[in-house]
């Protein structure tokens, strides 16, 4: 009789994974939960999540700036300590006449207790297309009994879709980054470039089977980063192709490094990747590729034999990848910015807030009038980025180590009265780059700023707190 009662009770709670949904619609009156499951929630918390989704999503008005209704759509995983929560929210814009903007900010939120967080990451793509489909019915639908009739739907699927799930979740969020390619094409040495231990360059030697490290993006951070380096020559390719199970199994990232310098063996890179997406297809693997040319030396990058290995690689790169996404690099260890740019770009991969990192920057640059803004943790790995234009862009890939280098320096001598540096005169006085440290929450964080007008520090400044407590609901689920 007790064995069954928990049996009931797991059974119960399995198919309860799932504690709430809530459709926020931001009326007259400010947020408001429209729609919700299960129907007897209280109305504190209600309120708590309709504010919260909508206020980090909506910043004050960034709906109003001309974008698009289909421009509008993020999806982001917000925590609600207070209730033990986790959810997954996606935001979206209903079109109204009658609102301000042409269009009223909505939010649909899902909700988990806090200790399952990893369901989230581990069934994101699904979830996505889901709240995807349901949000774009809303979009269409005419009033509140249709709203809850499609929020319903939507709440059977996801019961039905949670019911055959069995395995309590581990607390922590397991990420598998793999580093594969031909021997020598350099991915050791990346590694070791992107974590500035240059003299271990010098000494490296051939990978021998598998060399594991952790990442951490901050030290609060709960999930835990695993990269896998893989050793390229023959004998190590083959084993980790016959084993994939093991080796290429549940990879979250894969970063594909091929020496651009090689001439010589870039049809048996190629070949290498082609075996690697075979074997992923396989297993039913759909990671990110990050695709790194490295050894893509200063000196040397103009030659007409490096443009004829690049234009190869591109083409064929792009032409084999099917149905994997993939994103081109060219690195070299002597530009840490180019290992670091590649690096960053695959982490922010993991990030299912990516998107609202970046709409907070656009907003935060609107805000300061900055040409372009670049977030950075400690370790000058770039959380999210934004840039109106190419061009500060390139400033900034010059500029970014190169401040963060500055800061630290001044820092330790203690010569910073303030703690932001600036530097002017860069192509006309008003123009300024901003390297300043900011707080969030128990976060240190880093934000490079490119401005245009010389009013930027009040600016900053003004704006700060409301960009800082948007990041902070954001952070602590950032990867
Ligand atoms: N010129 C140049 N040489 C590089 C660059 N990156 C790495 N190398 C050199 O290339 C050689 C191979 O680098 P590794 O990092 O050991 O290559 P790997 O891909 O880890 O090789 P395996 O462990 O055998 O798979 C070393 O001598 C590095 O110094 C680069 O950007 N430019
Ligand atoms: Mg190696």
């Amino acid at each position: 009789m007790e064995i069954e009662n928990e049996v009931q009770k797991k059974e119960k709670k399995i198919g309860n994974l799932i504690s709430s949904i809530v459709l926020s619609v931001f009326e007259n009156s400010g947020p408001t939960p429209v729609v919700y499951f299960p129907e007897d929630m209280d109305n504190i918390s209600l309120l708590l999540i309709a504010m919260k989704t909508i206020s980090i999503l909506m910043g004050e008005s960034i709906y109003q700036d001309g974008e698009t209704l289909d421009e509008i759509n993020y999806f982001g995983i917000i925590p609600f300590p207070d209730l033990k929560l986790i959810g997954l929210t996606y935001f979206f814009l209903i079109p109204d006449e009658k609102a301000r903007g042409n269009a009223k900010a909505t939010t649909i939120t899902l909700l988990i207790e806090e200790k399952n967080n990893t369901f989230f990451y581990e069934n994101m793509k699904y979830l996505r297309v889901i709240l995807d489909k349901t949000a774009s019915q809303i979009q269409k639908a005419e009033g509140l009994d249709e709203y809850t009739k499609l929020i319903n739907d939507m709440k059977n699927e996801l019961t039905e879709f949670t019911k055959d799930i069995k395995d309590p979740f581990s607390a922590k969020r397991k990420i598998k980054v793999l580093f594969l390619g031909l021997d020598r094409a350099g991915k050791t040495s990346f590694l070791f470039g992107i974590n500035k231990k240059y003299s271990e360059i010098i000494k490296a030697s051939p990978t021998k089977g598998v060399k594991r490290t952790e990442e951490r993006l901050f030290s609060e951070q709960s999930s835990q980063i695993s990269i896998w380096d893989l050793g390229g020559q023959r004998t190590y390719r083959e084993k980790y192709l016959e084993q994939s199970k093991i080796y290429l199994y549940n990879m979250d990232l894969l970063f594909f490094v091929i020496d651009i310098q090689d001439t010589k063996r870039i049809e048996e890179s190629l070949n290498l990747f082609k075996k690697i997406l075979t074997s992923l297809k396989a297993l039913d693997e759909y990671p990110p590729i990050i695709i790194i040319l490295n050894k893509y030396d200063p000196d040397i990058k103009d030659s007409e034999e490096i443009i004829n290995n690049l234009k190869l690689v591109t083409e064929r790169i792009k032409n084999n990848s099917e149905v994997f996404f993939t994103k081109i690099f060219t690195t070299t260890i002597f530009d840490h910015w180019s290992l670091i740019s590649a690096y960053s770009y695959g982490l922010s991969q993991l990030s299912p807030n990516r998107e609202l990192f970046r709409s907070q920057l656009k907003h935060f640059a609107k805000k300061t009038k900055s040409e372009a803004l670049l977030l950075l943790n400690e370790n000058g790995i770039i959380l999210s980025n934004y840039s109106k234009d190419t061009i500060s862009a390139k400033v900034f890939e010059i500029s970014a180590p190169h401040f963060q280098t500055l800061y630290k320096t001044f820092k330790e001598f203690k010569l910073l009265k303030q703690d932001f540096i600036v530097s002017s005169g860069i192509s006309d006085a008003a123009k300024k780059v901003i390297f300043k440290k900011i707080q969030v929450n128990k976060y240190s964080l880093y934000l490079l700023l490119f401005m245009k007008e010389s009013q930027g520090i009040e600016n900053i400044e003004k704006n700060l707190g409301k960009f800082s407590s948007n990041l902070a609901g954001l952070i602590s689920t950032y990867i």
